[in-house]
């Protein structure tokens, strides 16, 4: 796929609320959108979904808009693969993701059928989703939960920063006994906290309980464990996702298109990972409309019906970057046939008064 054209706009979301999680408490998110045509004439927006501070991961929206403007720019002018360049995962996926949206609307299918094709799975037209809440204290906690129920939410992804914060989930199981519930440590926890996980119930996974590279920890944990450990920041590329099956150190994945780097990546981790019978998910970053526009697409895979965290973003924000987005009815949402996203025309009006980094010199 030739790209003539692309484009870079930071845009700043403030949060309707703050989320905590054992990494950061976000009250703005700046993302980076990013614009590409292609030399038949279609266009795709992508989303650059790294964040400011280095919590979660060591890719920054600094560091990544210098990669794509320095490394893939480059690369692209000289048509040379994005796998020739090291690391830079979220900066890949930020300009990956539209490529394949591209190719979609070259072949005229949706881009959840397009992956589908890739993946030898089929398309769900209405898929089941989650939410993830921040920390929040019990009362508060308890009614959000209500809320996401009440809105159609099918499973519930609670943060935690440590022991502590087991009480709220276990208080939350006993008000909904059959809910769906993860347990999101973000590294808060350690092999000492063993006993406090073992005792946990009603939970059906926690997500990266231990700080990233621990795969042999995560392994000790899964062994005492009767709920999967979940790995998110640990699987970055499909070495890791290998290291974690041989070890046994988690039997389910959190898969984020963004985190290992676009949808090629993607696919094969979920490829190996189901051949090894983990459970695959699809996580999101906080990302607006536009980045949840791909990880919905994913989602609709038959693969990856586990709920995700790919729920309308409103949940976020009071602004949206794009003129529509699918709505939570009767707990599904429906996506059949989706076109892709527009920006708004606002958006679309500063977007291109950006220059174009494959022909406008700096
Ligand atoms: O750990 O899954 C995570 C948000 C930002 C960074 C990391 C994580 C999260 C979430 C939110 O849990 C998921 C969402 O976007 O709905
Ligand atoms: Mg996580």
């Amino acid at each position: 796929m030739q790209i003539v054209d692309l484009r870079l706009l930071p845009v700043s979301l403030p949060l309707k609320a703050p989320f905590e999680s054992a990494h950061e408490a976000l009250s703005q998110r700046h993302i980076t959108l990013v614009y590409l045509k292609s030399a038949a004439g279609n266009e795709a927006v992508g989303e650059l979904e790294a964040f400011d501070e280095p919590g979660y991961s060591d890719e920054l929206q600094v560091s990544e808009r210098a990669a794509i403007t320095d490394e893939l720019v480059p690369a692209l002018l000289a048509g040379k693969s994005f796998d020739q360049i090291a690391g830079h995962r979220m900066a890949k996926a930020a300009v990956e993701l539209p490529m394949w949206s591209l190719e979609a609307q070259a072949a005229g299918v949706s881009l959840a059928d397009m992956l589908a094709q890739q993946a030898d799975m089929s398309v769900v037209n209405t898929i089941r989703v989650g939410i993830s809440l921040g920390i929040a204290p019990l009362d508060q906690q308890l009614a959000r939960v209500q809320a996401a129920v009440a809105a159609g939410y099918s499973r519930i992804k609670l943060k935690v920063a440590g022991v502590v914060d087991l009480e709220t989930v276990q208080a939350v199981h006993a008000v909904y006994p059959d809910l769906h519930l993860i347990v999101d440590g973000n590294e808060a926890f350690s092999l000492a906290d063993a006993p406090a996980l073992r005792a946990l119930e009603g939970v059906d996974m926690i997500e990266q309980p231990l700080a990233v590279g621990d795969f042999a920890g995560h392994a000790e944990l899964q062994a005492q464990l009767d709920y999967a450990v979940c790995l998110d920041e640990d699987i970055l590329t499909i070495a890791d996702l290998r290291r974690a099956i041989q070890l046994g150190s988690a039997q389910a994945i959190n898969l984020k298109p963004a985190r290992v780097g676009g949808f090629k990546p993607a696919l094969k981790m979920l490829a190996e990972a189901q051949a090894h019978g983990l459970t695959c998910w699809v996580g999101g970053m906080v990302e607006s409309d536009m980045g949840r526009y791909y990880s919905q697409s994913l989602a609709q895979l038959s693969g990856l019906s586990y709920p995700g965290d790919v729920g309308p973003t409103d949940q976020f924000f009071d602004q949206a970057v794009t003129t529509w987005q699918p709505a939570l009815v009767d707990q599904r949402m429906d996506l059949t046939h989706r076109q892709p996203p527009q920006l708004t025309d606002q958006l679309r009006d500063r977007m291109i008064t950006q220059p174009n980094l494959l022909t406008d010199k700096p």
